[in-house]
């Protein structure tokens, strides 16, 4: 069952450190890393292309923009789209996107950043569910960056975040010792529109680049 946490400043966290039975969640890593095309994708900043030190898949039927790059549309295998409607269900809201991060091993992360595109609406719901490795999912607050929190998400775990999570937040997921095992996380977003959708009546200016592009 989804556990609420309140991070305050407007921001909650649901959490199931179990939402998926040990051994079902094994059999959906084996599915979920058979049927996916993952790439080595790029973060582009102002000064330099570097790449997502992990490997990418993804899917949906709009474009993703992130981190300088963007994601073309692509359809949904089968076994992703199974898991779609369970993942909507337990969470209460729905997804037309997803991104499959696979950390290869400890060395593979995720830095600092804030998933607050425009196109992802004031305050997103953001769903993901943990296979494989246990790894530490950290939440940096934006403007007192001593204010910090840390989340353990073992296999089969969901975790959704929203309210202000987004906008008052950033998260990363750490480097970790090389022979932590493999694990892929699985993503699901709402995206109302292309890269360089606004709200109606939205500031026209984009986030601050620096909060949407991962820190190195
Ligand atoms: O791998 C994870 O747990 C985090 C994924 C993430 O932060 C993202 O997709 O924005």
């Amino acid at each position: 069952m989804l556990r609420e946490i309140d991070l305050k400043a407007g921001t909650w966290l649901r959490y199931d450190p179990c939402w998926l039975p040990a051994e079902e969640a094994t059999a959906l890593l084996a599915a979920l890393l058979a049927e996916t095309a993952f790439e080595e994708r790029p973060v582009v900043t102002s000064e330099a292309v570097i790449l997502q030190p992990r490997r990418v898949g993804w899917a949906g039927e709009l474009p993703y923009h992130y981190s300088g790059q963007t994601l073309p549309p692509r359809g949904v295998g089968p076994v992703l789209a199974a898991l779609w409607p369970r993942i909507e269900e337990a969470v209460g809201a729905r997804f037309n996107h997803a991104v499959l991060n696979r950390y290869r091993d400890g060395r593979d992360h995720m830095g600092l950043h804030a998933d607050n595109e425009p196109e992802l609406g004031r305050e997103p719901v953001i769903a993901a569910l943990s296979l494989g490795a246990t790894r530490e999912f950290r939440l940096e607050l934006k403007h007192r960056r001593a204010i910090k929190r840390t989340l353990r998400l073992p296999h089969g775990s969901l975790l959704v975040m929203g309210g202000a999570c987004q906008h008052k937040w950033r998260h990363a997921v750490p480097r970790a010792p090389v022979e932590v095992g493999e694990r892929l996380n699985v993503t699901f977003r709402w995206l109302h529109g292309p890269p360089g959708w606004r709200a109606p009546g939205a500031r026209t200016e984009a986030p601050p680049p620096g909060e949407q592009t991962e820190e190195p």
